[in-house]
């Protein structure tokens, strides 16, 4: 059962919660924007690792109840099995993020849910369709414009098994404490009214044999996805959002939810975007700033705003 906190819980005991789960209310009601939601055709998101004090679930929340899509891929690590095994931590909010998936498939959002090798307990499940989000090993996208992308998870190319983190070079202690660094970082950023900062992000691009590592696997997904005759590919696994045309095949990595935040998404002419969530919210903030600064004018000085 999800929320529970007995640890003998398997991948097939949550997804047999599923459909009661979107049956309750979430402990953070959905927000509808006045804007409405941006739409765009296609949204991936992967390494979302819920199940983990690493998940960022705020930013998540806020980033599905101001997006919709056609369609929807879950690219992999979407719940951490293997921590979750560990230790269990399952805090309301991970609901929530279940929640508004399943909501999404109900209201006929297309949701296809490739795992990755932490939530490889699901991959059993391959074929079947759970409260409307079909399981695939992998899958094909076709773009509106007809390009064709190859979409999977991407530890499959991980040869080293170097693993599903960059870190593999610094050590898993020092990730830990680092983004516990950055969870402190950012706690206090939001006290003082400052935007998300990522810590690692930065950190990432400093070590040498990180961008080395990350380099070489994106040329090795993109052979791969060379013989098999596509356009291009989509993957997430290195945590690393990143776009890179490699040989003529496009290299797309939807990046993560534990520190990035990051989303890849196809507008409806096909053009496909990198969101980093943090800076879309930063401008969101922004614009509506300057709107209501905007009808502030406008009630002190009508006149000006008739003319304008
Ligand atoms: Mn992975």
């Amino acid at each position: 059962m999800l929320g529970s906190t007995d640890d003998t819980t398997t991948g097939a005991d949550v997804l047999a919660s599923l459909p009661s789960l979107v049956a309750r209310e979430p402990s953070v009601p959905e927000a509808a924007p006045e804007e409405g939601r941006r739409r765009f055709r296609t949204i991936w998101i992967s390494d979302v690792h819920l199940g983990t004090k690493g998940c960022n679930a705020a930013l998540l929340i806020d980033f599905l109840d101001n997006v919709d899509s056609d369609t929807m891929y879950l690219v992999g690590d979407i719940i951490d099995g293997w921590r979750l095994k560990k230790k269990f931590y399952w805090p309301a909010t991970h609901n929530d993020i279940v929640w508004r998936i399943l909501k999404r498939a109900k209201r006929g959002t297309r949701i296809i849910y490739i795992p990755g090798n932490h939530d490889e307990m699901f991959r059993q499940f391959t074929g079947l369709n759970f409260g409307g989000v079909e399981i695939k090993r992998a899958a094909f996208h076709d773009t509106a414009d007809g390009r064709r992308l190859m979409v999977l998870h991407g530890d499959e190319f991980d040869t080293v098994m170097l693993a599903h983190r960059w870190l593999a070079f610094v050590g898993d202690a020092l990730y830990v404490s680092l983004m516990g660094l950055n969870r402190w970082v950012n706690s206090a950023r939001r006290r003082l009214g400052m935007p998300y900062w990522s810590l690692s992000k930065m950190a990432k691009h400093k070590v040498k044999n990180a961008v080395e590592f990350i380099s070489k696997y994106e040329e090795v997904v993109a052979r791969a996805a060379a013989e098999r005759k596509v356009d291009g590919v989509v993957c997430g696994h290195i945590h690393t959002a990143e776009f890179r045309n490699i040989d003529g095949i496009e290299y797309w990595n939807d990046g993560d939810w534990v520190e990035g935040c990051n989303a890849l998404v196809e507008h409806f002419d096909g053009r496909m975007e990198i969101l980093h969530w943090p800076e879309e919210i930063a401008k969101r903030e922004a614009a509506r700033a300057a709107s209501a600064e905007q009808a502030l004018v406008a009630v002190r000085n009508p006149g000006l705003a008739a003319a304008a």
